[in-house]
């Protein structure tokens, strides 16, 4: 991360990288959910074991790198889902999360120089978000916040609704108050939410990797699939950023 952009995340809790996936890997991925999802698949839904290119995705050398200044050396997988809103959805508009939120985890520190963060979520957009569209808001600057006894309302002017292109990727931490409001849009939404966490902590049952595990094809998919733990864990060896 450029200075710039740690300024950036550090300021507001969030940050959008644009044109994270090219157009060629938007137009399979789109086809994949296409061809999985069913009747009776929910706004939520399981992804990962769908198609090799989901544990590619979850090791792009660009969101690894961005994620070794977040989170650091020794990172993982946490758990990844998947979000699809429709102008019929119903959605009970929420603020959640918030510092030191979910037993603590949720933490957001700077020391030493750096940052130390929890849960940080990697969110890929696969088609565009418009101003007003609804779906992911939040309140910048509230992992910083002093008070948790108050959250403002989803209408309040605290709140922000980020616009997206398809490919884009937003990258928050879970100590940001954030939740979601009404899809309105007589577009789609379709997000892709992979979840890191430091490589001693853990948010979902990390039993739930092991069917991944199975399914890596490279060493570093399986480093970044290893459950929580610290004595002799190794740090990730990460890859070359080519493009
Ligand atoms: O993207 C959204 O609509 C909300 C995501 C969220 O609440 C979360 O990741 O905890």
């Amino acid at each position: 991360m450029t200075e710039a952009e740690i300024y950036e995340f550090d300021l507001n809790g969030y940050i959008v990288y644009r044109n994270l996936i090219p157009a060629a890997d938007l137009g399979q991925i789109n086809g994949i959910l296409d061809a999985k999802f069913t009747a009776d698949t929910k706004d939520h839904f399981g992804f990962m074991e769908w198609d090799p290119i989901f544990l590619e995705l979850m090791a792009h050398p660009r969101t690894l790198r961005i994620m070794r200044t977040i989170i650091g050396d020794w990172l993982r997988l946490d758990h990844a889902y998947g979000i699809k809103l429709e102008a019929d959805s119903v959605v009970h508009d929420n603020l959640h999360g918030g510092l030191r939120t979910d037993q603590g985890e949720h933490q957001y520190q700077w020391a030493y120089g750096k940052m130390w963060n929890g849960l940080i979520v990697i969110m890929y957009a696969l088609e565009d978000v418009n101003p007003g569209d609804g779906g992911f808001i939040c309140v910048p600057g509230s992992h910083k916040a002093s008070l948790n006894s108050y959250k403002p309302p989803v209408d309040s002017h605290l709140v922000v609704n980020p616009s997206l292109k398809a490919g884009d990727m937003l990258i928050f931490t879970e100590a940001l108050v954030h939740g979601t409001r009404k899809w309105t849009s007589k577009q789609r939404r379709r997000s892709l939410l992979y979840k890191y966490s430091p490589g001693y902590s853990t948010w979902g049952p990390p039993e739930n990797l092991q069917p991944l595990r199975d399914l890596a094809r490279t060493d570093l998919q399986r480093d970044l699939l290893r459950p929580p733990y610290v004595g002799q864990r190794s740090p990730i060896i990460f890859p070359e950023v080519t493009q």
